[in-house]
């Protein structure tokens, strides 16, 4: 399988508040070095750099005023005369207006974003761009006729909405590279979202459509990140209900309740009959990760990739969450071992 990686993640490294503290990110360079490194240990196949693209390729998942702010929004924070990171510190929350884009750079973090997990710095564009550049010249190598391919995408993306920022999430991979499927002429396309964080912002861009199911598992949002979005009963609406399928699951969740719910999945994906199918791959899901909850082990991200693999569809790998930095490499590189058939 082919794997596409750039090393510009490593100009993207930000910080965030952890209990009353504003720490080291989580999300941090060394997690797709791993990922890389296990790549090539295990021979999975050739590693080419991403193909450069346009911000229009970006726009169709996106809006162009989203993504014009995240390209310039370090240089207007500049301009301020402050080189520290820039993060959020307010939200057009229930009860206010909130509608209209302040012009000050303050006010703007804040109405493109959902939370403060996602810092901006001097490296932060180039990061983000070579990431969604990654999925969409995975894309471009299943409508090439490839079965399946990798891209190591860092930042993740699928807590990015259509207009917003959040958790460690700029711009929304996975849905650039679904909405690129579709523009380049299929009829459907399935995302399956297995990151232990259920996957909001790709929820949020195809809600209302019909012609990209997005089906997730997650953590339940009544005790798990984001806590706003995941219940089971959002479903899609206009021409998108029954098109959107959440698969919230209780804390603890080990395999037998894991590989349940991606039966389930399995099912809608096979009624959707999709051209290609996209998978953001989160390995948060295992035992040992420090900020989830579910109790995955090693060998049984080889049997998602059998599972996946058994839907016998053309599939693209999108890197999302994982922070045990130690693991994510073998856990990754199984999912897609486990797709290959050399478990
Ligand atoms: N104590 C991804 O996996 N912080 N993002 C949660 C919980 C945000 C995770 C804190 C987690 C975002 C792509
Ligand atoms: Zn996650």
């Amino acid at each position: 399988m082919l794997t596409i990686y750039s090393s510009d993640h490593r100009l993207h490294h930000g910080v965030e508040l952890k209990d009353g503290a504003i720490s080291d990110s989580f999300e941090k360079p060394l997690r797709a070095e791993t990922v890389l490194a296990q790549v090539r240990a295990t021979g999975l196949g050739d590693v080419i750099s991403p193909k450069a693209y346009q911000c229009a390729d970006y726009a169709g998942a996106h809006s162009q005023r989203y993504v014009d702010f995240l390209a310039g929004a370090w240089h207007e924070w500049l301009a301020t005369g402050r080189t520290c990171q820039a993060l959020p510190l307010v939200w057009p929350v229930r009860g206010l207006p909130g509608h209209e884009l302040p012009e000050f750079i303050d006010g703007k973090l804040g109405f493109f974003s959902m939370d403060a997990g996602s810092p901006i710095n001097a490296g932060t564009w180039a990061a983000i761009s070579s990431s969604a550049n990654s999925a969409l010249t995975g894309m471009d190598a299943l409508l090439g006729g490839a079965r399946a391919a990798f891209a190591l995408c860092r930042p993740p993306g699928h807590h990015a909405g259509r207009e917003y920022m959040g958790g460690y999430c700029y711009l929304n991979n996975a849905a650039i590279a679904a909405q690129h499927c579709i523009d380049g002429g299929a009829k459907r396309v399935a995302v399956l979202d297995i990151d232990f964080h259920h996957g909001n912002g790709t929820q949020d861009i195809f809600y209302d459509r019909p012609d990209v199911l997005f089906v997730s598992t997650h953590g339940d949002p009544t005790v798990s990140y984001p806590y706003f979005s995941g219940h089971a009963d959002e479903r899609g609406v206009g021409a998108g209900e029954g098109f959107n399928l959440n698969l919230p699951l209780p804390r603890g969740t080990a395999w037998e309740g894991f590989d349940h719910a991606l039966r389930h999945a399995g099912t809608a994906i096979g009624q959707h009959a999709p051209d290609a199918l996209v998978i953001s791959l989160g390995v948060d899901t295992f035992e040992d990760d420090p900020i989830s909850h579910f109790r995955l082990r090693t060998p049984d991200y080889l049997r998602i990739g059998e599972a996946i693999a058994s839907f016998n569809v053309p599939t693209l790998f999108v890197m999302e969450g994982g922070y045990m930095v130690d693991e994510i490499g073998i856990n990754a590189v199984n999912v897609l071992l486990g797709f290959e058939g050399r478990a």
